[in-house]
């Protein structure tokens, strides 16, 4: 057999800073339709998405929210309705998930970090500039817009302190090769914004460590630094398969990668500053760079801080999974910007899946049923002037749509397809099968329109199984095309489905939508807080802090164990008489005779709380608690341990 061909796609990592958002989900729901695509035509596929889980603003919001950068980032990503569920609700089917607070590359990023300084390629020097704290980006003055961030339009800071430097400066003319020359970067309309914009005016040397925040990968050679968010990102995505680490190992096999898709903002950083960093380590490049525009909300990005984002788990679950992600991959251009609307999401789920794919699959099923049960007869041979066009459109749509979806023009690929999905239905209507029924001589006839029209749904749906796998499995199972008939192959030939294939209609596959009733229902659920409609993940609640001063009121003091006994008629209870340095002894009952024999204790060192307020215990007097060390274990049991300090403690030493 001959090795299958090598796929290696990713996403960008996304920043958990908040909740992610449609715009997040596009970029996803894109590389998992190109990664369903490439498996479907028989590639060895590393699909890869994951978390960028470092930076300043990480741990400005988890310091606002009372909790450890750690647990901030853990309860966006692995929480309820976090990023690990929402991917699998929409569906994706990624092979690996990095996130960049992984050990493993942690680890690795500091082994590469040092490789580039020791290579010279980075430098320790001063960082004076600016610095957009959302983008988490610097800039110089000249690349400012109206004084303000590029990427986002906010105010950036002025910033200075002793940082490490990447030498970008020493790749430039290779990277503008690589731009001009080659077609590393697409769009290509993005390789002139590269060149002209940050290449001519010459590329300075990026800064690649910071020490005003805590909340990243320690600089293991230079305490204090730590490795700013760039070299950490980027180089995720070898990492993630093993290079300079031993939790993976098929960054041989995959890399370098096929694509990077990743949304036109960090383009930059993907098309200048990453093959440059590459350049210094001396690994091949990746094959390409898609940047793909972004989804707008009233013609400006959907930002958090703006208030204006969508949530995609309230339209997944209102619309359905495999609508949203149609609708995301059909309606805008990939390489370009596109406005968002519930408008047009409900549009297009009228049209195209309930009106035309919809319809299509249930009439040809209903029919099959009606006119013979469950299985067609014997059909006619095909009519040339009948059946020739569609028949010739259902057998060329594979090829026009892999020459789409090579070109990540996913748009155009669904066209092609529902363009075969629109003759089809034309068709029904110009060989009218409800007279041909109405004729018993015309049987044979109406069981081939009807087969035509089986085998139309059957290759629309193959091609259709990398945008709405859900959907296309209930088609198979309608049509009676049982695994064989799924295949990239089977999309090219016409006439696989046997004949007799067990037909059954289903649900309907797409139920049409009241666009004014569900336009005012939005309308009315938008005027509460974006939040409000999905429950809120449960951050950590802000631990209950007591200050010093209530701390020092409590008083513990070292005691040596005089005499010990149990406490008669109690199970449970010791008596100590104990040296706490107090000129005569103190009595302190404590329930540990399940633990400890009294015996064992007398002469130990131990920890005494003295100023507990005394109360009595099977009718004797406590004057203060023993401390212990108590673990609850799941069943309900504990464990504990008395703590015991070295023999050598005097008795009557406070604690502090
Ligand atoms: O940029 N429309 O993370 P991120 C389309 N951690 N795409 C959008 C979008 C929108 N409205 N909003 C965001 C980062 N995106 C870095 C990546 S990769 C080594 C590091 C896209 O969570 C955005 O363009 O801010 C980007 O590609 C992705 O979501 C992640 O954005």
């Amino acid at each position: 057999m001959p090795e299958k061909k090598k796929f290696y796609i990713t996403t960008p990592i996304y920043y958990p800073s908040d909740k992610l958002h449609i715009g997040h989900a596009y970029s996803t729901v894109a590389t998992d339709a190109m990664a369903r695509y490439k498996r479907l035509t028989g590639c060895d596929v590393m699909f890869l998405t994951g978390t960028d889980e470092h930076g300043q603003k990480i741990e400005d919001k988890a310091k606002a929210a009372g909790v450890t950068p750690q647990q901030y980032v853990d309860n966006i990503v692995d929480g309820p309705r976090g990023v690990r569920d929402l991917w699998k609700l929409m569906n994706i089917s990624n092979d690996r998930f990095i996130r960049t607070t992984d050990d493993y590359h942690v680890a690795a990023i500091q082994k590469i970090f040092k490789a580039m300084y020791d290579k010279g390629d980075i430098y320790k020097g001063t960082y004076q500039g600016k610095y957009c704290k959302d983008c988490e980006a610097f800039w110089t003055e000249t690349q400012l817009v109206d004084g303000k961030c590029p990427d986002c339009g906010r105010p950036v800071q002025d910033a200075q302190e002793e940082a490490y430097f990447f030498r970008l400066s020493k790749y430039a003319d290779r990277v503008q090769h690589l731009l001009e020359d080659t077609d590393f970067l697409e769009p290509r309309s993005r390789v002139n914004e590269m060149v002209n914009n940050f290449i001519k005016p010459g590329l300075e040397d990026l800064c690649v460590s910071r020490t005003s925040f805590k909340w990243g990968i320690p600089v293991d050679f230079d305490p204090g630094h730590v490795v700013y968010v760039w070299i950490d990102a980027l180089f995720n995505y070898t990492t993630a398969l093993g290079f300079m680490n031993d939790k993976y190992h098929d960054f041989d096999k995959f890399w370098p990668a096929d694509v990077h898709f990743i949304g036109k903002e960090i383009v930059r950083f993907h098309s200048i500053i990453w093959p440059a960093m590459l350049m210094s380590m001396d690994l091949p490049l990746p094959k390409k760079v898609f940047g793909h525009g972004w989804l707008l909300l009233d013609g400006g990005k959907m930002s958090k801080s703006k208030g204006n984002v969508v949530d995609p788990y309230l339209l997944a679950e209102r619309y359905g999974v495999d609508a949203l992600r149609y609708f995301l991959l059909r309606e805008f251009p990939f390489g370009t910007d596109g406005n968002f609307s519930n408008e047009a999401l409900i549009g297009r789920i009228n049209t195209d899946l309930a009106n035309d794919l919809g319809n299509l699959v249930s009439r040809t099923t209903a029919m099959v049923g009606k006119y013979f049960g469950q299985n067609l007869p014997g059909c006619a041979d095909a009519d040339p002037a009948m059946d020739g066009e569609l028949m010739d459109l259902a057998r060329g749509l594979r090829d026009l749509y892999e020459e789409q979806m090579e070109h990540y023009a996913f748009q155009n690929a669904l066209m092609e397809i529902f363009k075969l999905i629109g003759r089809a239905n034309k068709y029904i209507d110009e060989n009218k099968p409800w007279l041909l029924a109405k004729d018993e001589a015309q049987k044979p006839r109406l069981a081939r329109v009807l087969y035509n029209l089986l085998e139309c749904v059957r290759i629309s749906a193959v091609l259709l199984t990398p945008f709405m796998p859900d959907t296309c499995q209930k088609i198979f199972e309608q049509i009676g095309a049982g695994e064989e008939l799924r295949t990239w192959a089977s999309a090219k030939e016409w006439g696989l489905l046997p004949v007799d294939a067990p037909v059954q209609k289903g649900n309907g596959l797409f139920p049409r939508i009241d666009m004014e009733k569900e336009l005012k229902e939005l309308e009315e659920m938008h005027k509460k807080p974006v939040e409000a409609e999905a429950p809120k993940a449960e951050v950590p609640a802000e631990p209950e802090y007591i200050t010093i001063d209530e701390f020092n009121k409590v008083k513990f003091v070292t005691a040596k164990i005089l005499a010990c006994e149990a406490v008669p008629k109690s199970s449970k209870l010791l008596r100590f008489t104990l040296d706490c340095g107090e000129g005569i002894p103190r009595q302190i009952l404590s329930g540990i005779h399940e633990y400890y024999e009294p015996e064992e204790l007398v002469g130990k060192t131990v920890v005494a709380c003295t100023n507990l307020k005394p109360r009595k215990m099977m009718g004797i007097m406590s004057n203060g608690m023993l401390i212990s060390a108590v673990k609850e274990e799941p069943d309900g049991s504990e464990k504990l341990h008395l703590i015991m300090l070295d023999d050598k403690v005097p008795a009557g030493y406070g604690l502090c």
